[in-house]
């Protein structure tokens, strides 16, 4: 009776350890962020945790017709830094101004050591609507930072794209439940095998 709880306890094991874990790629849009308008210290969603980088508040904000995420202080609005919860292999960003004046932006990759990783950037003219996506890639991204470089300058981030990396791919509830089974499996055979020893 022993062996076949065992067994069936490492078959589930077995079953686990040979699912491919494909890296899972998400957008989030700010559509669920609160607001607009409305300052946060932070804002988390899907294991990533947006928040300025000189500890200004951060909120959703509509420009032309786009809605996305800013600093809340007008004018000098600071690099947003991203932390993605089980790290990432790729962050692309869609970033942009309403006209007026010409934006440096960019988009940093870091792993957890604040180590930069890779880097991307553009130029927006003055007088365009255009939003520009920039892309790093890096193995072993813990957290992106983004905004602009120009002084005294805005940005808002419609929207930013995540791959999670393979190694560090979060299980799914599914596969974790299965590795609940096999562990109470493993749990019961040894109670059994003590009771009989
Ligand atoms: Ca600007
Ligand atoms: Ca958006």
């Amino acid at each position: 009776m022993r062996h076949d709880v065992s067994g069936l306890a490492m078959l589930l094991v077995a079953i686990v350890l040979a699912q491919p874990t494909e890296a899972v790629t998400f957008t989030i849009d700010f559509s669920n962020m609160p607001g607009p308008g409305v300052p946060l210290p932070a804002y988390t969603e899907q294991g990533v945790t947006f928040t300025a980088t000189n500890g200004d508040t951060v909120q959703s904000h509509v420009l032309v017709g786009r809605l996305g995420i800013i600093g809340t202080t007008n004018f000098f609005t600071p690099s947003i830094r991203a932390d993605i919860a089980g790290g990432a292999q790729a962050v692309s960003i869609l970033i942009g101004d309403a006209g007026a004046d010409e934006d440096a932006i960019f988009l940093s990759a870091f792993d957890s050591g604040d180590v930069l990783l890779d880097t991307d950037s553009g130029l927006i003219p003055a007088f365009s609507d255009e939003f520009m996506s920039l892309s790093v890639t890096a193995p072993n991204i813990a957290y992106v930072t983004f905004g602009n470089s120009t002084t005294n300058s805005d940005v808002i981030t419609d929207e930013i794209t995540i791959t999670r990396g393979e190694s560090a791919a979060v299980p799914e509830p599914a596969t974790a439940s299965i590795s609940l089974l096999a562990v109470a499996g493993w749990m019961c055979a040894g109670r059994r095998l003590r009771r009989r020893t």
